[in-house]
């Protein structure tokens, strides 16, 4: 790391290479980074999508490091999915994300990355726990059973980054992100987030002057973050952050919210004003998994969040203008 803030011990041009680069968090790095001043003298930055490569494919994932030989690599490639996604298909969560994980962590080392910043997450936390949870307590017992397959699979990242950096001085880390939501998010009812489930339904309501349909009883908590505030803290992380262990990056304990404050802000952003039902036959999930951002705030005290109402707004702006191509 030189003092210029370039990334590179030496003058090497800079290549960060963004798996994953096509979904949510890719999109929104890649806006921020095209956005003036947010890139440094000869960086080159590079977003993949699963067209350019299968990652869960070894020789697809060596062809892709041998043709960008990139310097840092920003790794967000993965099945991912909501509660209900990952309760239907636990053994995919596993088996997709442990391959990807293995290819790209393994690949970083044979072609000498020097940065490699992966994507955890806070569903992976042990569900029995104190509150507010840190990133020493990850493998502190196990994570709430609804989304196991994929918890192990993301918990073995922090893991291999330590065995990685002990036995070949790999500099890997890790981002622990809390939900996350905003433009280019995958609105599909079944499979996605609970934010975009909500924005879709929504729409279709208002669309069909039908009840808007919350499922659950409404009462779970979340924090979540808005992609474009994760995308300039994840690229501060690339440039800035030195440790192997982990930090969240999450909104601050106090902007956690209930699901049906969520729905209803979802209603509001989308001027509905039909009824709003639950339907309590669905899974609530996780009840809380409240994580606290004190190693982010020992580095970025002052860093101010987009409002859930603010990114809510600007996510139901953005569905409804690309409602005919957007993944849903
Ligand atoms: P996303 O929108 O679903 O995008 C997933 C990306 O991974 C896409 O670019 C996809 O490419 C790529 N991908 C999937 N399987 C692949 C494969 N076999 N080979 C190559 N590329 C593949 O995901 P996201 O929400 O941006 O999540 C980014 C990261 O944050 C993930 O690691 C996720 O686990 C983590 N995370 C997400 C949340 C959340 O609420 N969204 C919360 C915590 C952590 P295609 O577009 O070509 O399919
Ligand atoms: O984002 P989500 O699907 O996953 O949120 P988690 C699920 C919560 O929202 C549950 C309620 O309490 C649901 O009952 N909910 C209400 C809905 N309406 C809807 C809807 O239309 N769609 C969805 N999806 N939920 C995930 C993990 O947990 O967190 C993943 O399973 C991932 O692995 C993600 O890491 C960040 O927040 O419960």
């Amino acid at each position: 790391m030189t003092t210029d803030g370039s990334t590179n011990g030496d003058d090497a041009p800079t290549v960060v290479l963004v798996t994953g680069g096509s979904g949510l968090v890719g999109q929104a790095i890649k806006e921020y980074v095209e956005e003036e001043g947010n890139t440094k003298d000869g960086e080159t930055w590079i977003f993949l999508s699963s067209k350019e490569g299968d990652l869960r494919d070894r020789k697809a994932t060596e062809a892709i490091f041998e043709k960008y030989q990139p310097t840092h690599v920003i790794h967000l490639a993965a099945k991912v999915g909501g509660l209900f996604a990952n309760m239907s298909a636990k053994v995919e969560f596993f088996r997709e994300n442990i391959l990807i994980n293995d290819n790209v962590m393994e690949c970083c080392r044979i072609y000498k990355v020097k940065k490699l910043v992966s994507f955890l997450s806070t569903c992976i936390f042990p569900d029995k726990t104190t509150y507010p949870i840190d990133e020493t307590m990850l493998h502190n017992g196990p994570p709430h059973p609804s989304n196991e397959g994929y918890a192990y699979a993301k918990r073995l990242i922090d893991t291999m980054n330590r065995a990685y950096a002990e036995e070949y001085n790999c500099n890997f880390t890790s981002i622990i992100p809390t939900n996350i939501y905003g433009k280019y998010d995958n609105f599909s009812i079944q499979n996605g987030h609970v934010i975009p489930g909500l924005i879709h339904k929504c729409y279709l309501a208002k669309q069909e002057n039908k009840p808007f349909v919350i499922w659950g009883s409404g009462t779970p908590l979340r924090q979540f973050v808005f992609s474009r505030d994760l995308a300039e803290l994840t690229v501060w992380v690339m440039r800035e952050y030195h440790e192997p262990t982990p930090i969240t990056l999450s909104v601050d304990e106090e902007e956690e919210v209930s699901i049906k404050d969520v729905a209803l802000a979802v209603a509001k952003a989308m001027k509905f004003e039909g009824p709003v039902e639950f339907d309590t036959s669905k899974a609530d999930g996780q009840f809380k998994k409240t994580a606290g951002n004190k190693k982010l705030r020992s580095y970025q005290p002052d860093y101010q969040f987009t409002s859930i109402e603010d990114g809510i707004q600007q996510s139901v702006d953005w569905f409804v203008e690309n409602y005919d191509t957007c993944r849903k």
